[in-house]
């Protein structure tokens, strides 16, 4: 890695650490999708955009988006982008490492060069946090949310369509931000891995080939409230005791089948200590390499569900608020992102299926996506604040990621 890279991925790291700043959280980082923090990142996102020469503007569902033209303007773009938006209690470089890199990387070209246009874009809400369901800016920028999604409320009763009005938008003008394939050559994303498998394997960056599908349920069992000294066992409906049973069966069935099923919410009502519970929501994210595995697991897990409520007496039932297939990366963006990798010295880039869903899941609907992944330290830990990289792994991911779009260029000049 060269002094640029370093200067720049010093850069990088600290507007991290700016834009951490920007939370509704006392004491940790939360910033959701059309908030007055999502409103003052996007402003000084759009001011280092500007800064590093692009056009900048603020679409219709509030991505933050800069551009600039190639050798000639016009030209159908290769979108360099991630996402500004983090869940509860986050850690400071989920999706917004990616955004500033790829500032870095415009900040550093001859536009003028290439031949197509090179686009940046901050995606809102690829959590989910505030509405449940996830990747709306993304969507959005392949013309897939409809009027059901606006009207989803969050937990204080706002739909995302009031939510948009709030925000200075016009949620009955969405599609505008839909973006046709002809506009596009393509889709790159630099993230951090979010787990241990580039740790565990001492390397630096890898080469994202295919992300995993994953759908999110809200899951409830119903049962029967009573007095916790008065009711006797055999006549009891606890539905915490039954949801307990199929949290842990989630556990052993996602084991088994290598798949990955999560319960990351759950509460029992009406939640009193002295009261049996008559019922538990809770919620379930799940994951696989393959839509085919993810969902033979849930189909277990629902047959499993169903045989504990009817033993027990009480009754099963589930919503699933999101679903985003298994999306299979561009080969010939891989091979780019491979080109990047190996322009760093790193003779055999590692190749790795994302665990996390990226923005690029949405994105692949209209152009080509490929995405480029750097170490995280602390044992790979995530979506918490203790989430971490190095300086120097992210000048190297500056420096690949860098290579990854000159290499798509030659491949657009061959
Ligand atoms: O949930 C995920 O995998 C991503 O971080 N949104
Ligand atoms: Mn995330
Ligand atoms: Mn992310």
């Amino acid at each position: 890695m060269t002094d640029p890279d370093a200067a720049g991925a010093a850069r990088a790291l600290e507007r991290c650490d700016v834009l951490a700043s920007l939370t509704s959280l006392q004491g940790g980082l939360e910033r959701v999708s059309f908030s007055e923090e999502h409103r003052a990142a996007n402003a000084l996102v759009g001011e280092w955009m500007r800064e590093a020469g692009l056009r900048v503007r603020q679409d219709a569902a509030g991505n933050i988006c800069g551009r600039l033209e190639g050798q000639r303007a016009g030209l159908p773009a290769l979108v360099l982008g991630s996402h500004l938006d983090t869940v509860t209690d986050a850690g400071r470089y989920d999706g917004m490492l990616g955004v500033l890199l790829a500032i870095e990387v415009a900040d550093r070209l001859d536009a003028a060069a290439l031949p197509f246009a090179l686009e940046l874009i901050g995606f809102t809400d690829e959590e989910g946090t505030r509405f449940g369901n996830a990747l709306f800016g993304s969507r959005a920028f392949a013309g897939r949310v409809g009027d059901a999604w606006l009207a989803t409320p969050d937990r204080t009763g706002t739909t995302v369509a009031q939510a948009m009005t709030g925000f200075g938008l016009d949620p009955a003008r969405i599609g505008d931000a839909a973006r046709p394939p002809d506009d596009l050559v393509g889709y790159l994303e630099t993230h951090i891995e979010q787990g241990p498998h580039l740790l565990d394997a001492d390397r630096a960056l890898g080469v994202v080939t295919a992300i995993a599908g994953a759908r999110r349920f809200a899951l409830q069992v119903t049962g029967r409230a009573g007095h916790a000294g008065g009711t006797p066992y055999a006549r009891r409906r606890d539905a915490v005791v039954a949801a307990a049973e199929i949290v842990l069966e989630i556990e052993r069935i996602s084991i088994e089948s290598r798949t990955i099923g999560t319960v990351g919410r759950i509460r029992a009502f009406p939640g009193g200590v002295n009261v049996v519970p008559g019922a538990c929501r809770f919620s379930l994210d799940l994951r696989a390499e393959t839509d085919e595995a993810r969902d033979t697991a849930f189909d277990r897990i629902d047959a499993f569900a169903r045989e504990v409520c009817a033993r027990r007496g009480v009754t099963w039932s589930w919503d699933e608020f999101y679903r985003a297939d298994a999306t299979t990366c561009d080969p010939g963006l891989v091979a780019a992102v491979e080109a990047g990798v190996r322009s760093t010295g790193d003779a055999d880039p590692m190749r790795v299926w994302s665990r996390a869903g990226h923005d690029g899941m949405a994105v692949s609907d209209v152009t080509g996506v490929a995405m480029l992944f750097l170490r995280c330290g602390n044992d790979g830990i995530s979506h918490h604040p203790d989430e971490t990289v190095t300086a120097a792994d992210t000048a190297a991911a500056l420096a690949a990621f860098s290579a990854t779009v000159h290499a798509v260029a030659e491949q657009h000049r061959a």
